[in-house]
């Protein structure tokens, strides 16, 4: 994808040079110019990444509808989906929102788009913000066929939870219809991969069509998108979860953040919750000190429901489109935005680039262009790598929290700084 992302820019650059607006062309090649613009960048360039940018969108209501409910229905005894579930959950969901609020703000206060102004047709339906009592009343369907149709996605969220619930609920039916989710998920996840394969073209054509046309002040402010995420995804894991830690479970953050690095380092290089997770399973048993009979429970979870890096970066995407296609949000689509990309991250399965097509989702619910993403995505795979280990991290933090709160926890694994060093 980064090579994909690298060619894209140079070719577009340096057609930029000779079909660019009049201002910027230094070579004018009189019909040729008019070939290259009509065959390239209005034909091929703009084909192939209208098609990719589609196909992400393709695959978001079947993603989520699966990956949740096989992530609810594997519960194992549903009898401990009370306790168990509901402090895991109430956790998971508090620290997404904590990091999606930091990304906001962080976001707020750099503007890294602010000062970009590309023109877009995109109506930002300025909705009359609905009240939160009736955004809480509208994300639970009427009809969820059409919610799926419609692709409103909370109300898409909400049903997958129940109906992975009531199947974890439902015995010998239950079972067999989980069984054919974990397949469907097999294959769900199998389309993201092969879309994911076929990424480096999609952001090739991409980039090179909107390194034709974009603003430098574009590419200077994605470089200012970068840092931010980057510095909340920092503040979040390093900070945020050490106060969490030491309030919560009274623990030793450095302690848990050095035994942390080996399951972070293995999402940073796959980019993918749902492979590091026997990493993170082994990790926060043998090396933190949880009893397997919560992680068990709390890191499959974590894997497909917890995703604060995720969150992180879709609340400074939002903000950063927002601005680069100068749209004024207000506070209140802020907190929509907040609660979306909670929920978003909640639906977002570990695999890479996910959060990315879980992105779509967002800006759709903001109606911002979708079509921003192109601008943010040619970075999003370094940062994907990252917000990975983020969230993975994450998952742990919150696994010993459960199980400390359950005193299903051996502080003497958690204080000896040679546990499981075999893992390494
Ligand atoms: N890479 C995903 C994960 O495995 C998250 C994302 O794409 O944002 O956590």
């Amino acid at each position: 994808i980064m090579i994909g992302m690298v060619f894209g820019i140079l070719l577009g650059s340096v057609l930029k040079f000779i079909i660019g607006d009049a201002g910027e062309r230094y070579i004018s090649l009189g019909l040729f110019d008019l070939a290259i613009k009509g065959f390239f960048v209005d034909g091929l360039f703009h084909i192939g990444g209208a098609i990719f940018i589609a196909s992400l969108k393709m695959l978001v209501v079947p993603l989520v509808f699966i990956s949740l409910v096989c992530g609810t229905c594997n519960l194992s005894d549903p009898a401990k989906l009370g306790r168990l579930g509901g402090k895991s959950i109430a956790l998971y969901l508090l620290t997404t929102a904590i990091a999606i609020t930091v990304a906001i703000s962080l976001a707020l206060f750099f503007s890294p788009g602010d000062g970009v102004a590309i023109p877009t047709d995109a109506t930002f339906d300025n909705k009359s913000a609905p009240s939160l009592v009736q955004v809480i009343i509208n994300m639970f369907p009427t009809n969820p066929i059409s919610a799926m149709a419609n692709g409103n996605m909370l109300q898409v969220i909400v049903f997958s939870l129940l109906f992975g619930i009531a199947l974890a609920l439902s015995g010998e039916p239950g079972k067999r219809l989980g069984l054919i989710f974990d397949d469907l998920n097999v294959i769900i996840l199998k389309l993201v991969t092969l879309l994911m394969n076929v990424a480096p073209i999609g952001v090739f054509c991409l980039m090179a069509k909107l390194f034709t046309t974009i603003e430098v002040g574009v590419i200077l402010s994605l470089g200012k998108y970068f840092l931010v995420v980057l510095f909340a995804l920092i503040i979040h894991a390093f900070i945020n979860y050490s106060i969490l830690l030491k309030l919560l479970a009274n623990l030793s953050p450095l302690t848990f953040l050095m035994k942390m690095k080996d399951a972070a380092l293995f999402a940073f290089s796959t980019s993918s919750s749902s492979a590091t997770m026997p990493i993170t399973l082994e990790t926060a048993t043998k090396k933190l000190g949880a009893k397997n009979s919560v992680a068990s429970f709390t890191v499959p979870l974590g894997a497909t429901i917890n995703m604060d890096g995720t969150a992180i970066m879709q609340g400074v995407a939002t903000v950063f489109i927002a601005q680069v296609f100068a749209v004024d949000l207000s506070i209140s689509d802020y907190l929509m935005v907040i609660l979306t990309a909670t929920l978003a991250s909640v639906g977002t399965a570990g695999v890479p680039g996910v959060g990315l097509i879980m992105l779509a989702m967002v800006l759709n619910q903001v109606g911002l262009p979708v079509e921003g993403i192109a601008i943010i995505m040619g970075v999003d795979r370094l940062l994907d790598m990252t917000r990975t280990a983020v969230n993975v991290t994450g998952d742990c933090m919150v696994t010993c929290v459960v199980a400390k709160s359950e005193g299903e926890f051996d502080q003497n694994i958690f204080n000896d700084m040679n546990a499981a060093k075999e893992l390494e």
